[in-house]
């Protein structure tokens, strides 16, 4: 029975931007990542063996500095080609024929399908026809899937294409189409790629975005990985996950909630952590901690800041067993409301806060039209990505209205006072 391997969006030496600025960052095992992601892809491949693998866009992130990256890459391939393991791929948007200068010849088990037109390859030994289209530019906003060729009688029918399908949040809109568009091609399987997180858009016939090959960053979390397709003519093609171990993104959350100070939230902290750490084996955790809850340590936290930081950092070197980074820890945790607030200006106040908590979308709306001004003068890199302010998160938009409530609150107080 042939087994194909699908993956896609390997994005290959993509840089990572900032790191440098988080402490302890364990620099190398991160930037490596897509390089062993891709190490381990062909070392399964090898192992099963794979009859054909197919790669469905954004092998490359872009130009890199020099030709590193397309040797690297080469040496993978050339490792298949050693096996006798054809390789068909198509490029996305960020490896288009316009976009990648830095290129090199690949070995002869490499084919990468034409940019013009779609274009079938048969791969008769193991009586699969592959169908797919490359990018030849960057942008490209039409619905390539509709221009695909029929399937083809009596051979096993995968359609490789790079994109949005209906559109999916934080990635372009390329190359359009509908699930309804690819399921009447009337191919067995489809092998997507371009939306980073893993989904299944339909059973039957399979139509399978694998997601990255390894996430890049804590928007990227979750087991990443590639499928694996096991064929057979006339039934229904079996879908097999695999996910890699070299580095795994998580957001763990603690929940502080009637914590009674930083010992207790620490003991919290380590705990879920190590539970994090298990579920991710072998890979590299990397961990942004974001602890939640009304808890009257709140004060202490916040003023304590950052030795929360360092003990937490400190814990996730100690898990036994398994390898952990914390890439940040985001305090999202509030007082205890008083009861005497609840009359005056302060209980005005307390209501005004307690209203815009409740609605979430409003508050992230109000927030990004009065720092719209700000973030636009701010250098790209303060204004941009995890150290500039991020309005469509929540935990961050709570965070925000906690420091102003308490100014507020402050301020009303010393003014009676004063009074
Ligand atoms: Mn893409």
């Amino acid at each position: 029975m042939p087994n194909i391997l699908h993956a896609a969006d390997i994005h290959l030496d993509s840089p990572l931007r900032g790191l440098e600025q988080y402490q302890g960052a364990p620099l190398d095992a991160l930037r490596g990542g897509t390089r062993r992601a891709l190490e381990q892809m062909v070392d399964q491949a090898l192992e099963r063996p794979a009859d054909l693998v197919v790669i469905a866009g954004d092998l490359y992130d872009g130009d890199g500095d020099d030709y590193g990256t397309a040797l690297f890459l080469n040496s993978q391939m050339d490792r298949l080609h050693q096996a006798n393991i054809p390789v068909c791929v198509i490029r996305g948007n960020h490896d288009a024929v316009s976009q990648l200068t830095r290129y090199l010849h690949c070995p002869p088990n490499v084919h990468i399908l034409t940019a013009d037109q779609p274009q079938t390859k048969f791969f008769d030994e193991i009586g699969v026809a592959v169908h797919g289209q490359s990018f030849a530019s960057r942008a490209v906003t039409k619905n390539l899937a509709i221009a695909y060729p029929k399937a083809v009688p009596g051979l096993f029918n995968l359609g490789i294409l790079h994109t949005s399908v209906q559109g999916r949040e934080g990635h372009e809109d390329y190359a359009p189409c509908s699930v309804a568009e690819l399921v009447a091609r009337g191919y067995d399987y489809w092998a997507l790629g371009h939306v980073h997180k893993p989904e299944d858009f339909c059973e039957d016939p399979l139509v399978v975005m694998p997601g990255n090959l390894q996430g890049r960053h804590v928007r990227e979390c979750g087991p990443r990985g590639f499928v694996w397709i096991e064929t057979a003519l006339g039934a229904k093609p079996k879908l097999i996950k695999s996910y890699l171990d070299v580095v795994r993104w998580e957001i763990v959350k603690v929940d502080a909630t009637g914590a009674s100070g930083l010992e207790e939230v620490l003991d919290r902290a380590e705990r879920a952590l190590a539970g994090t750490a298990e579920t991710a084996g072998a890979a590299l955790l990397a961990a942004r901690v974001e602890i939640f809850g009304l808890t009257s340590a709140h004060g202490k936290l916040v003023s304590g800041r950052e030795r929360l930081t360092a003990e937490i950092r400190r814990l996730a070197g100690m898990v036994p067993g398994y390898p952990v980074w914390v890439e940040k820890v985001k305090l999202g945790t509030r007082e205890p409301r008083r009861q005497s607030f609840e009359e005056g200006p302060l209980g005005t106040l307390s209501q005004v806060v307690a209203d815009l908590r409740a609605q979430p979308a409003e508050l992230a709306t109000l927030v990004s039209q009065a720092i719209d001004d700000m973030r636009k003068k701010l250098p790209h890199e303060l204004s941009e990505g995890d150290f500039g302010p991020q309005p469509e998160d929540e935990a961050w938009l709570s965070a925000v209205l906690d420091r102003a409530q308490a100014r507020l609150e402050a301020g009303l107080l010393d003014a009676e006072e004063v009074s």
